[in-house]
C-alpha cells in the first residue's frame, strides 16, 4: 500500500528506530533529525512518517502530511535560531536526491549562495 514502511529504506528505518539517527524532533506524522553529512551549520531533515518517494508524491497522496513535514520544518528554523534559511527537496537523482523516501533539508546558519548548484 502506498504509505507503507518499505523494507530497503533507510529513513523507514530510522522512523523504525532500527537505525540510530540524532533526532531534533517528532510528532505523530514527522521525524527531524540531523543530516549525517551537514552542508551547513545546521542541517536537519524532516521526513513523514509514512513512505513516498519524494515531496510531490507525498503531497499528491497525503496533503495533510506534507503540510505536517513544512510546519516541522519551520519549527526546526525556530528551535535553530535561524533568521534565514533554506527547504531544499532533491527530487531525483539528477537533482541529487539519493534516499528516495520524502525528506525536507532544513539548511542554514551560514549565507546561502543563489543559484543553488
Ligand atoms: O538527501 C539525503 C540525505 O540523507 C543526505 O544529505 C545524507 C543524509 N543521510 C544519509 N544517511 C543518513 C543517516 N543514516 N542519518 C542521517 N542522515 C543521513 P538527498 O536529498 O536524498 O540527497
Amino acid at each position: 500500500m502506498p504509505g507503507d514502511p518499505q523494507a530497503d529504506c533507510l529513513f523507514c528505518k530510522i522512523v523504525a528506530g532500527d537505525v540510530p539517527a540524532t533526532l531534533v524532533r517528532e510528532t505523530e506524522t514527522t521525524v527531524a533529525f540531523r543530516d549525517i553529512n551537514p552542508q551547513a551549520p545546521t542541517h536537519v531533515l524532516v521526513i513523514p512518517r509514512v513512505h513516498h518517494p519524494d515531496a510531490a508524491s507525498l503531497a499528491a497522496a497525503e496533503p495533510a502530511i506534507a503540510a505536517d513535514v513544512l510546519r516541522e520544518a519551520g519549527e526546526v528554523a525556530k528551535e535553530e535560531k535561524l533568521d534565514s534559511y533554506r527547504l531544499v527537496f532533491n527530487t531525483g537523482s539528477g537533482a541529487g536526491q539519493t534516499v528516495f523516501h520524502a525528506h525536507a533539508h532544513v539548511l542554514g546558519g551560514r549565507g546561502l549562495q543563489w543559484p543553488p548548484g
